[in-house]
């Protein structure tokens, strides 16, 4: 969508430090990030949300969370343990409308989330 920044990420036209990347998404460092590893797995093809998402995109969302997996082991996180986190509209705190996995990582994590 060529007003959404993640869109422009992924078609690299802005700048962001990219862990990872493949045909169907691309994993970057949190410009804000709230703990010491931040990462956020985007799908290339733009999904505004957790919501729009349906039976025909399990295969994506399963690739999705196997991919923040994959990058919790290339950024040192996982045996130490992380969170994955899929903000979903307004009450949610979603922020950029279009669907992202933050993984976050390298400090014990609080629960129950603010
Ligand atoms: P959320 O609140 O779940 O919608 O999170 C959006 C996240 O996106 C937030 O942690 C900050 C991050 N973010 C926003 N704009 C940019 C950007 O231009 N570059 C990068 N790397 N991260 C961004």
């Amino acid at each position: 969508m060529s007003d959404c920044i993640f869109c422009k990420i992924a078609e690299k036209k802005i700048p962001s430090k990219i862990v990872h990347e493949d045909d169907k998404t691309v994993a970057f460092d949190d410009v804000n990030p709230q703990a010491p590893t931040h990462v956020l797995v985007i799908p290339k093809r733009h999904v505004a949300s957790l919501t729009e998402m349906n039976e025909v995109d399990a295969g994506l969302l399963g690739h999705l969370m196997l991919t923040g997996s994959k990058v919790a082991k290339l950024k040192g996180i996982a045996e130490g343990g992380y969170r994955f986190v899929i903000n979903t509209g307004r009450n949610g705190g979603q922020t950029v409308f279009h669907l992202h996995l933050h993984i976050l990582g390298g400090r014990p994590m609080h629960w129950p989330p603010g």
